[in-house]
């Protein structure tokens, strides 16, 4: 497989070495195209990341090569492709830091899902339908994504629970004390955020988890953004769930991980019955298999999981502490470059250290689903409207948003093109206005 080639050759003035972007661009065969004959500008990187020559060639490899179905044939091909498989789960173990004490038994806590939202699904599916019982409470925030609302709203209603947010302020952050109000000894979980992706936010989720812990809660981490930008350690964190998306950290669609504490899991009901995650099934009844193939039934996302473990590898290679400083500094000159548009408002965190890096913003006089299309013929692409956080822009009261989105490919070249896009709009708006006005 091709090696990574992007090293590192700068200085931050830490010591540390920063990001090469311009050889991890080159890594990036999407990047050279052009969009209404503009190079591309990709901001929308929350919605999905791009995807390295790495991945796509791993995907190539596994089907040129190996193609088999995984733990059950005897042959080769079929051993090859269970010990990539399984490889690349022991990889995202690793990643999270769920290996266990001396390198043991870690990636048997890493269940392969579809993505973020199957992995919340899981939860709310087979956990809470044994552990939250009727006047049982289940916690969460206004600034969650839809995935993290309604399977809670369906888990309440099939249960006979409550379902209580911890509001945001009007920085877009939360208030412990608030948590510390809401969850009482009747909450089972709280389940929040790690990273806003429509603020940025990133949410004190070891203080929450010590909250819930101390109340006799569970606490479930929803990392879809956290995971791909920072470094996320679930024994640091203390959480008892992680839920993330291979396809927003470089990796394929299709393949997501629920990571959970192994005597939780094992105490579950799996969520799919069929194939790989039985024991032994008779004519009423079916033992399990142990973990983590009892919550996966059926073959599974093989080639995509692992091209996935080779998106690990890349991240693993550039280090998620740079990846984090990478963020900040282009989020920082973000924040600076965007807010000095006229009549812009970003929503959010001010301070670049608390946010991830996600800028959502308004323009006065140009509606963000306008702002999205005038800047695309610029080759810009952002995202404009709610982000599937609807309860958000309610409480916010603004009913969409345009945003932008960094990965570890984005430059602050591209900061640039992005403002003197939103200009151009702002231009063709006033224009319009004053043509209106004249008429
Ligand atoms: N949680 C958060 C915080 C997210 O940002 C997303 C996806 C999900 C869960 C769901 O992830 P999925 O992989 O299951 O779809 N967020 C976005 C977004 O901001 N724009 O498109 C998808």
């Amino acid at each position: 497989m091709a090696q990574n080639r992007s090293g590192a050759d700068r200085h931050n003035g830490t010591g540390r070495e920063q990001l090469d972007v311009a050889a991890i661009r080159r890594d990036f065969p999407i990047l050279a195209r052009t969009v209404h004959d503009k190079p591309l500008v990709y901001l929308d990187n929350a919605a999905t990341s791009q995807k390295p020559r790495q991945v796509i060639q791993a995907l190539v490899d596994y089907y040129e090569q190996t193609n088999a179905n995984i733990h059950r044939g005897l042959h080769t091909l079929a051993e090859e492709a269970t010990e990539a498989y399984e490889g690349a789960r022991a990889k995202a173990a690793r990643f999270i830091g769920a290996v266990g004490e001396g390198g043991a038994a870690g990636p048997d806590e890493i269940l392969f899902t579809r993505n973020t939202t199957e992995s919340l699904n899981l939860v709310a599916y087979t956990w809470a339908a044994e552990n939250v019982k009727a006047g049982d409470e289940i916690v969460i925030t206004t600034m969650e994504h839809h995935s993290n609302i309604v399977p809670w709203q369906w888990a309440v209603e099939r249960q006979g629970a409550v379902l209580k947010y911890v509001e945001f302020g009007p920085d877009g952050t939360i208030d412990l004390a608030d948590v510390d109000r809401l969850v009482t000894p009747r909450t089972k979980l709280v389940s929040m955020t790690h990273m806003s992706n429509v603020f940025g936010t990133i949410n004190p989720v070891k203080e929450v988890a010590r909250i819930a812990h101390n109340r006799g809660a569970l606490m479930l981490v929803d990392g879809a953004q956290s995971v791909p930008h920072m470094p996320v350690d679930v024994r640091d964190l203390d959480c008892d769930f992680l839920a993330f998306s291979s396809h927003k950290m470089l990796g394929p669609t299709g393949v997501g991980v629920l990571w959970g504490r192994r005597e939780i899991l094992n105490g579950m009901r799996p969520f799919l019955g069929g194939g790989e995650m039985i024991e032994i099934v008779g004519r009423e009844e079916t033992t399990y298999n142990v973990l983590p193939w009892k919550y996966e039934a059926g073959t599974p996302n093989i080639a995509d999981v692992i091209a996935f473990g080779a998106a690990i590898d890349y991240l693993a290679a550039l280090g998620m502490d740079r990846v984090r400083e990478h963020e900040v500094e282009l989020t920082t000159y973000a924040l600076d470059r965007i807010g000095r548009i006229p009549g812009v408002t970003i929503y959010g965190p001010k301070d670049a250290s608390q946010r991830g890096g996600v800028v959502a913003f308004t323009v006065d006089e140009v509606h963000p689903h306008d702002l999205g299309q005038i800047v695309d013929y610029d080759g810009v692409a952002i995202r404009a409207g709610q982000h599937c956080c609807q309860v958000l822009s309610t409480s916010l009261g603004v009913p969409a948003t345009a945003r932008a989105s960094f990965y570890v490919y984005n430059t602050p070249e591209e900061v640039d093109a992005l403002v003197m896009a939103v200009e151009g709009a702002r231009a063709i708006f006033a224009a319009e206005v004053s043509s209106i006005v004249a008429r």
